[in-house]
């Protein structure tokens, strides 16, 4: 130790403690949940703080600190795999000057303009092994020469195929990536959940990729995009564009929107096409990568220690904008979790205009350090969810000060508190007014009791004027006190009486779907109301018995068990059966016997951008529709997604009627 050092040695010993809890946490969020909470910066410089007290006070360095291990030891224990042949990276580029260098030298060493164009991932690269055709094992690029075994993952992943069309051995590099939906649609659930959100698909693929259970990755909606061979011998095609061609014969999923190009022009065409296409895909896209197309030019130009010297990933400029944050408000979800969001003037951001962003916690705020007066830079996770990167220190007003986080529930007072260790602080009052009233608007949402007219304004007015304080409340609701509300006639009062009176009439899965029981999403509730019929029966249920149902598993059904013990469950249940709402399940009756789908045969085929196929099957089937999956001369209709594949050429050939996706959206509005 040194004797004028400003610390005594118990300050560094707890400075070092302070420091070697943090960067554990980070460490840990960054590789074994594949979401980091800080920049890497931020890491870094706490490292170097560590190290540095170490360095004067070697004494106090534990095993335990993060300076003591090799490597990410934190890493999760998948087992490693060595790439035999490298898997490189690319080298990057931010502008068509040095896109068109990279390419201008190219051509004055002699080779021609052929390039093929193909849209840059954004997602996991992985390397699949077929030996005789049979897919043999498959990893992640790791560090490009080892990287960790996900076989069993992958095997999870539809369109990876198990086979190849021919017996081949070989070794197929691509990505693997979340659809934009599937990725909405989980980060909800998380936070509904009062888990973290992804802070892109990107994350959420590798989070979801890189698990030690697959039955975790099955349940994530994966795909991958194939695009390259570990070993141009394996296969036939001398250019790129014919490799591609030949993955897709081979089965692999090949994203279809590569494209030749021979002069500038063409570059060009392709750049400015999917620059202003990208926020239309399906997928999330980083950039565009442009090849060399002989494959034996490949050979030649070789690569440098890290990058092809024949390939280049023209990189888009993220999508960023400054605003000002003018207030922090806390909502209650209808689970009690209360989320902050920072209210910001509104900006242009990826073509929509931005107020609001979800700070998530209270840990992320307090992490962001976000402060009213702050500017702070805001770009869209994964495209889609506005996000705060960071606030600019410089802008920052002189008597800012840290936002406090709240400690009672901003609805009803009560204490907030964090159930089991949970990040998400949560009012757990069950009569919290907040909590009830994003209840009802559940309740009365389209997949649930689809009570029209009945959105979160007008709840909020029947709460504030206590005409109603629980869902059972809605049906005896008067026509006079209707008319109380805002802007509300005669007519409008009619309106709604009416559409809650049938909503009385609904089959059982809208109900339990309703009741907003953790974890049941309307699927689980649908195959719940198949299976038990009615009500009785399922709060007779014990959770084992539920949990068998199409093996929704404990989690649900611990969650409705759990649910059905309280006596408020009960009681609410007896007063909508007094109230005459249905407690059975009407299965196809409810079916409306006048569809336009009744009883034709439809094919679905390709790649849904908006919607997923079970949604799309769901539906169409309680339409009265027959879901098939092979097109002959009975198919009625095949309704085609993108990369649709050999099902869309039948259909031509047998001059079958045939719907996009988005014809296929308003037929779906029209009959809703
Ligand atoms: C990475 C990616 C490549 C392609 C698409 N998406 C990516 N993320 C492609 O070639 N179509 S190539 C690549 C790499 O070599 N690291």
């Amino acid at each position: 130790m040194k004797s004028d050092h400003p610390l005594t040695q118990l300050e560094a010993d707890e400075q070092a403690e302070v420091l070697r809890n943090k960067l554990n946490k980070w460490a840990n969020e960054y590789y074994v949940h594949d979401q980091p909470s800080v920049e890497d910066s931020v890491y870094d410089q706490a490292y170097q703080e560590l190290v540095n007290l170490e360095t004067d006070f070697p004494e106090i360095i534990t095993p335990e600190s993060p300076t003591q291990k090799v490597g990410d030891q934190t890493l999760s224990v998948l087992s490693k795999v060595t790439h035999t042949i490298p898997m490189l990276s690319l080298g990057d580029v931010f502008s068509k000057t040095e896109l068109y260098e990279f390419i201008n030298h190219l051509t004055k060493d002699g080779y021609p303009y052929d390039y093929n164009c193909e849209l840059k991932i954004d997602g996991l690269a992985i390397s699949l092994r077929y030996e005789k055709g049979k897919f043999v094992q498959g990893s992640t690029r790791g560090n490009g020469r080892i990287g960790e075994d996900i076989t069993k993952n992958l095997e999870t992943i539809k369109s990876i195929p198990k086979k190849l069309s021919k017996p081949i051995d070989i070794e197929v590099r691509g990505e693997c990536y979340m659809p934009k939906s599937s990725f909405a649609e989980l980060n909800e659930a998380r936070q509904d959940n009062g888990e973290a959100p992804f802070a892109n698909p990107r994350n959420a693929a590798a989070g979801s990729l890189r698990q030690l259970d697959p039955k975790v990755t099955a349940k994530r909606k994966l795909s991958t995009f194939m695009y390259n061979v570990a070993d141009y011998s394996q296969v036939e095609a001398t250019t790129q564009t014919e490799l591609l061609q030949e993955l897709a014969e081979l089965g692999f999923n090949v994203n279809p929107e590569f494209r030749p190009v021979n002069s500038v022009d063409e570059l060009n065409q392709y750049l400015d096409e999917f620059e202003t296409r990208r926020d239309d895909l399906s997928y999330g896209i980083d950039g565009i990568v442009v090849k060399l197309n002989p494959l034996t030019d490949h050979g030649t130009l070789g690569a440098t220690v890290k990058v092809p010297r024949w390939a280049i990933a023209y990189k888009f400029a993220p999508e960023e904008a400054e605003t000002i944050v003018n207030d922090i408000e806390w909502t209650v979800g209808r689970t009690g979790v209360v989320t902050p969001t920072a209210v910001m003037d509104p900006v242009i951001l990826a073509g929509t205009t931005v107020a609001r962003a979800s700070l998530h916690n209270p840990d992320y705020l307090i992490q962001k350090d976000i402060r009213l007066g702050d500017t702070v830079k805001l770009h869209k996770a994964g495209d889609i969810i506005p996000e705060i990167s960071e606030y600019i220190p410089s802008k920052r007003p002189k008597d800012s000060q840290s936002y406090p986080i709240i400690t009672h529930c901003p609805s009803c007072d009560s204490k907030l508190v964090h159930l089991d260790g949970e990040i998400a602080l949560r009012c757990i009052n069950p009569m919290c007014p907040a909590q009830l009233s994003e209840g009802l608007t559940h309740y009365a949402s389209r997949d649930a009791m689809n009570i029209d007219g009945l959105g979160p304004k007008i709840v909020a007015q029947l709460f504030e004027k206590q005409l109603v304080n629980d869902v059972a409340g809605l049906y005896n609701l008067t026509f006079d006190e209707l008319l109380t509300l805002d802007k509300f006639g005669e007519k409008s009062a009619n309106n709604l009486l009416a559409a809650i009176d049938n909503s009385k009439a609904n089959s059982l899965e809208r109900l339990i779907y309703g009741l907003g029981i953790r974890h049941v999403g309307a699927k689980a509730a649908r195959l719940i109301a198949q299976k038990v019929n009615d009500m009785d029966t399922l709060m007779q249920a014990t959770s084992e018995e539920i949990a068998q149902i199409n093996s929704l598993g404990l989690v649900i059904a611990d969650s409705i068990s759990t649910y059905f013990a309280t006596e408020q469950a009960k009681k609410l249940i007896q007063q909508l059966k007094a109230a005459g709402v249905n407690m059975k399940y009407l299965g196809k009756s409810s079916t409306p016997s006048n569809s336009f789908f009744t009883d034709k045969r439809i094919v679905l085929t390709g790649k849904l951008a908006d919607l997923s196929r079970s949604q799309v099957s769901e539906w169409l089937e309680n339409q009265g529709a027959k879901v098939s999956s092979s097109v002959s001369k009975k198919t009625d209709l095949v309704i085609v997604g993108e990369d649709p594949g050999s099902k869309y050429d039948k259909a031509l050939e047998l001059s079958i009627e045939i719907w996009d996706e988005s014809h296929l959206k308003q037929v779906m509005q029209q009959e809703n």
